[in-house]
Order: structure tokens, then sequence, then C-alpha cells
């Protein structure tokens, strides 16, 4: 490509550019306003590595959004269509946060860390701005920030060997989502069991910015005899395991029920929140689009959906966000947004790939 992205000081740089650099990282995206790596320059390796091995991903653009002080609590819940309030010290849970008009705005992990302190670890929107508007125009006694917190994901069925190599016994026992503040070599930092992948691992969050190479060499070296290499959010992989990518999959109008999050909302609880009364009626309706899984015939897919349309008899019926050719399943795959009344497993549609033409087949989500 004779064309790149400029490196200014306007998107912010991770603690672990510098490392990932050094890696030989040759992509990046632009994630919460800060570059994060999407490729070492061999996808198969990285997908490999990712199912079979371990990974290590700078995910640092996973940014927190600090809530402290008196009302924390309470400002975590009237954003949250989830009930917070059995969310224990230690403890975090996958919230999709909405609009008044049960618009999804993000789908953050809340990560409680005391009784008055929380963190959204949040997906690419700008979630401070949302909860610092809602604060003030509620009048929350709270303080609303970013805090140096960093996350670096290791990702794959050895990620366990690696963490106990570097902490101890201790994170064999960490439940999902669960998480415990630690340090290492003077390095502070959060570990929890998490990760934007379903082969299980680990998420350090780093707090002290200025450590970013230090941890990510630390964690190569624990990994070097299980084989670690340098990786990132892996496109393939999510597409199979149906984890939502927000902003890919989504658009200024996608509600939870639409991308399957509607069974993390709790919307007969006592509390109050955002988008209550307007997400009970989609609920009772019903959403007019379903985030579905295509199988699509023809040769192995190699070029990102951009999105691509979806037609029946002629009609366009919906988007395709993201295909990738399966090495598990050894078909082409897809993660797709189509109106609900061709939803059915086994419909058969067109998509409108950029070569062309294919034949697809609906199915359930997750593929594997
Ligand atoms: N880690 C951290 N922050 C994040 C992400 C992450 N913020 C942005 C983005 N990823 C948020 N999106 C997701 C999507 C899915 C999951 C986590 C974050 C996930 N889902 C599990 C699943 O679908 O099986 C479990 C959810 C559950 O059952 O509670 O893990 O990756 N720090």
């Amino acid at each position: 490509m004779a064309f790149a992205l400029s490196f200014g000081s306007r998107v912010r740089k991770s603690p672990y550019f510098e490392a990932s650099v050094a890696a030989g990282v040759t992509q990046f995206s632009v994630y919460n306003h800060m570059y994060m790596p999407t490729s070492y320059g061999d996808a198969e390796a990285e997908y490999r590595r990712l199912i079979e091995g371990v990974s290590q991903w700078d995910v640092a653009a996973e940014r927190q959004v600090e809530i402290a002080g008196p009302d924390a609590a309470a400002l975590a819940q009237y954003l949250s269509p989830r009930d917070v309030s059995r969310c224990r010290v230690g403890q975090g849970k996958y919230v999709p946060l909405c609009d008044h008009t049960g618009r999804l705005i993000n789908d953050p992990v809340l990560l409680k860390l005391s009784e008055d302190r929380f963190w959204f670890s949040i997906a690419d929107s700008d979630v401070l701005l949302w909860a610092r508007a809602i604060a003030a125009e509620r009048g929350y006694d709270v303080e609303v920030r970013e805090p140096d917190a960093s996350p670096l994901a290791i990702q794959g069925p050895k990620a366990e060997a690696v963490a106990c190599d570097l902490f101890g016994a201790w994170p064999r026992d960490l439940k999902y989502f669960w998480f415990r503040e630690t340090e290492i070599d003077g390095i502070p930092l959060v570990l929890a069991r998490s990760g934007w992948s379903k082969q299980g691992g680990f998420e350090l969050y780093l707090t002290d910015g200025a450590r970013g190479t230090d941890l990510w060499n630390l964690v190569c070296e624990a990994g070097r005899p299980y084989g670690i290499g340098p990786g990132a959010p892996n496109y393939i992989e999510r597409i199979e395991s149906g984890l939502l990518s927000y902003g890919a999959d989504t658009d200024n109008d996608t509600n939870p029920f639409e991308v399957g999050l509607g069974k993390y909302l709790e919307l007969e609880i006592d509390a109050d929140f955002v988008g209550k009364s307007a997400l009970r009626k989609i609920a009772r309706k019903g959403p007019k689009r379903r985030q579905v899984g295509l199988f699509l015939e023809g040769a192995r897919i190699d070029a990102p959906a951009h999105p691509w349309p979806i037609v029946l008899e002629g009609r366009n019926v919906g988007k395709a966000a993201a295909a990738a050719y399966s090495p598990r399943l050894e078909r082409n795959i897809a993660i797709a947004m189509i109106d609900s009344q061709f939803a059915e497993s086994r419909t058969e549609l067109t998509v409108e790939t950029i070569d062309g033409p294919r034949c697809a087949e609906v199915t359930a989500l997750p593929f594997c």
C-alpha cells in the first residue's frame, strides 16, 4: 500500500508502543483515540498461537473510565442495565451500556475495585464524556476520570501456565472476570481472568504507564517456554467465537437485543437506569434486525468485509460486518446483521462480496 496512518500526538500511544514496535508490529488500528496493534505480519502464526499456545496483546486502548466517590455505586448502577448491587468487590461483569432510547453505546467490562470505586473497561466510544455528563446532570457526588490503567492480554490455552509462573498459584483460582490487585518486580497491576477471545486467558492492567516495556518483557520471558509471541485481538477467532466488536458489528442505531446481548440485561430490577423503559419496550416487541452467522460458499475469503450487502430476491436485507476463512471449520464464515424475518437458520441469501456475489446460509452464533 502506498499510504499509511499518520503518527502524530493527537492519537495516543500505548505504554506498550515501543515494545510492540520492537516486537515487529506491522499494522495498527485506532481505538479510544489510541494506536492499537492489529498484526505482527503473520496472520496464520498469530491465529495458531492463540488456538494452541499463548499470545500476548497490547490492548491498552481498552481504556478505563473510573467512577469514584460517595455516589460511585449509584452512578455505576444508573449507567448499567444490569444489577450492579450484586457485583462483589474483586468481580467484573459484562455490561452493555445503552442510551435513553435503548441504543447500544458501548459494551464494557465493569470492575468493582471497592465499594466506592468502579472501572468501566470500555470498547471504542467516549464513555468518559457520557459518564461525566450523566453525573453532572444528576448531581452525583463522584469523580469520573481516566486512570493510568492499560491492559496487556495473554490469551490461549497456555495463558494460565504463564500467569502462574509470573504470579504464583492463585491465578488458577480466579473465576471469569474476577481480578486482584498485585505487583511484580515493583510494577503495579490488576490481574483479571478475562480477554477478548474464547481461548481463555488473563489481562494485566498495568497501573504505572511508565513501566510498559518492563511488563511486556517480563511476560515475554515468562512465556518463552510456552512459545509465547506477539498478537492482537484476532479477526478470525472472534468471528468463530461470535464475540461482539462494537463499531464493526454495530451502528448508531443498534440495540443490545439485535446483537445477542439481551441475556445480560436485567430489566426487572427496582433500580432505575438509563434506557430502562425503552429497553423494556424493545424486549416486548422484539428487535427488527438480528446478528447471525453465515456460511459462505466459494473460494477461501481473504479480504475483510467492508461491510458487504446481503440480498434476498433482489432486496437488500442486511450486511456482513466481518468475514473470514475459518481454519478450524475449513469453511468461509461471517458475522452479519439481517432483518429478523430472515434470521432463521438455514435461510439462503446472497452476499455481495468484494469479488462478486456468493451464496450464503444463515446459522446461529457462535460458530465454535
Ligand atoms: N477486555 C477489557 N476491556 C474490554 C474488552 C476486553 N473492553 C472492550 C471490549 N473488550 C468489550 N467487549 C467484550 C466482549 C465480550 C467479552 C468481554 C468484552 C467476553 N464475553 C464472554 C463471552 O461472550 O463468552 C463472557 C461474557 C459473560 O458471560 O459474562 O468476555 O476484552 N478489559
